[in-house]
């Protein structure tokens, strides 16, 4: 047994998004977004969950604040609504929207909770897909004149901005294979997507500079994906298969952030999708601006190999690389069916370090999904969580060797706070820490919770 203990200046806390707890849809001027129409289209998410409800944050988050300071967290990772702030996505902002989140970012400085505020995790106005969402250039545009009337609110009492959350995601599973909202399946729009949201990164980090207070930390949340080989693939053809994943799956975005250009390669894997019109002169620099920081989010590993060419021509995620094949590592697993591999986060940040010494790193989520019990004795409710403990005691002690090993790791943000809605998986899967009952809305601090806030408290970990 060995104990180890973090830096003072680690910064350990939790994360959420807005769709995935708020609920309260309809209420305080909000408009509807793509998750609003795609979570009531019939077939596309477990169930026929919505966020409608959810963990009805939006009514409670005084309490879920409260139980975020018993924690002790300190820092609280959220995302704000767009269509709270502009209903149809464009025009003056909407000032109850504004206040709800003044509230909250108020109600966290007055317990000592420092706010990260994202800007985009993923609720898109609808009235900007419905004139052509994301592929469009114009919504880069929109972002930031959004970002705008988000910083110039509440610039002064935030002091770290994320401009997206997972743009992979947005891009690839929205327009992409159509598994998240809008639920399109068109290669080619996936990446004038990307595209457009590296362009509204690149618009918007100024605005947030301007309006900010010059101590403000800018940043940028990636989903990256980290692959392993497959020892039944020759190494040759494996190595071609990961580099395709690393350039359309994370160059697509590290490479013009941060080093202002894209990567000859991905223009080339992708030439037979789009010819990249998109991209106009100058727009390479415009994303190139310094951020503060990267946020990393982390979950899980994956071999990749190129499938046998024969069967219908698949639209995927992987758009110019219709014969990538992910293949499943060995477990365990969580309830996700994502393998549990830690050491590939400390691999993945020390790589980014190595790449970009210039650029700090924060763990902005990482956690797991398992299918708890609750167990009542006395009264008294508890969730014994004891595989999410141990996954976060080895992704943690992971973030530990990536520190000793010289990466310039600010912080560490548990996915995630509560237990909400998992996009098309609806309210199947529970990521939380705290337990949340979605007839009763009754919280429970899982044993998870306890962990957090112990090592929170303690600054060490204790690991074999
Ligand atoms: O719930 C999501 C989150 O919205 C984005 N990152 C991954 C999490 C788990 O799937």
């Amino acid at each position: 047994m060995a104990t180890l203990r973090f830096p003072s200046s680690f910064v350990i806390g939790s994360a959420t998004a807005s769709y995935q707890i708020e609920g309260g849809v309809h209420e305080g001027g909000r408009g509807p977004s793509i998750w609003d129409t795609f979570s009531h289209t019939p077939g596309r998410v477990e169930n026929g969950d919505t966020g409608d409800v959810a963990d009805d944050h939006y009514h409670r988050w005084q309490d879920d604040l409260d139980l975020m300071s018993e924690l002790g967290l300190q820092a609280y990772r959220f995302s704000i609504a767009w269509p709270r702030i502009q209903p149809t996505g464009a025009g003056a902002p909407n000032q109850t929207g504004l206040d709800f989140y003044r509230g909250l970012v108020d109600g966290l400085l007055a317990r000592g909770i420092a706010p990260v505020a994202t800007l985009y995790h993923w609720d898109l106005p609808q009235a900007l897909e419905d004139a052509g969402g994301w592929p469009e250039r114009d919504t880069a545009l929109r972002f930031a004149e959004y970002a705008a009337h988000v910083v110039e609110a509440l610039g002064d009492r935030v002091h770290t901005w994320t401009t997206f959350n997972e743009p992979w995601c947005a891009a690839f599973l929205g327009y992409g294979n159509g598994m998240h909202a809008p639920g399109r399946a068109d290669g080619a729009a996936a990446l004038a997507a990307a595209h457009h949201m590296n362009l509204a990164h690149g618009l918007a980090v100024p605005e947030i500079r301007r309006l900010a207070d010059p101590s403000a930390q800018v940043s940028i949340t990636l989903n990256l994906h980290p692959t392993r080989e497959l020892p039944s693939t020759p190494a040759d053809e494996s190595a071609e298969a990961r580099r395709r994943v690393s350039a359309v799956g994370d160059r697509i975005f590290l490479s013009p952030l941060l080093r202002g250009h894209y990567d000859a390669d991905l223009l080339d894997d992708t030439s037979g999708v789009t010819d990249w019109s998109f991209l106009h002169a100058g727009d390479e620099q415009l994303i190139h601006q310094p951020i503060d920081f990267l946020g990393v989010n982390y979950y899980s590993t994956s071999g990749v190999r190129f499938a046998a060419a024969s069967g219908p021509e698949r639209v995927g995620a992987w758009p110019g690389d219709p014969a990538l094949e992910f293949v499943r590592l060995p477990g365990p697993y969580t309830d996700m069916g994502w393998n549990i591999d830690p050491g590939a986060l400390e691999e993945l940040l020390v790589s980014l370090h190595d790449q970009y010494p210039d650029v700090p790193l924060m763990i902005t989520e990482n956690g797991a999904a398992f299918p708890d019990v609750v167990e009542r004795a006395d009264g008294v409710a508890r969730v014994e969580d004891s595989d999410r403990v141990d996954y976060l005691r080895a992704h943690f002690a992971a973030a530990h060797r990536a520190i000793e090993r010289g990466v310039d790791l600010r912080g560490y943000l548990v996915w995630s706070f509560l237990d909400n809605f998992e996009w098309s998986f609806g309210f199947s899967k529970r990521f939380g820490i705290v337990r949340v009952d979605y007839d009763s809305q009754e919280r429970i601090v899982k044993d998870s919770g306890r962990f957090v806030q112990r090592l929170i408290e303690t600054r060490t970990l204790d690991v074999d």
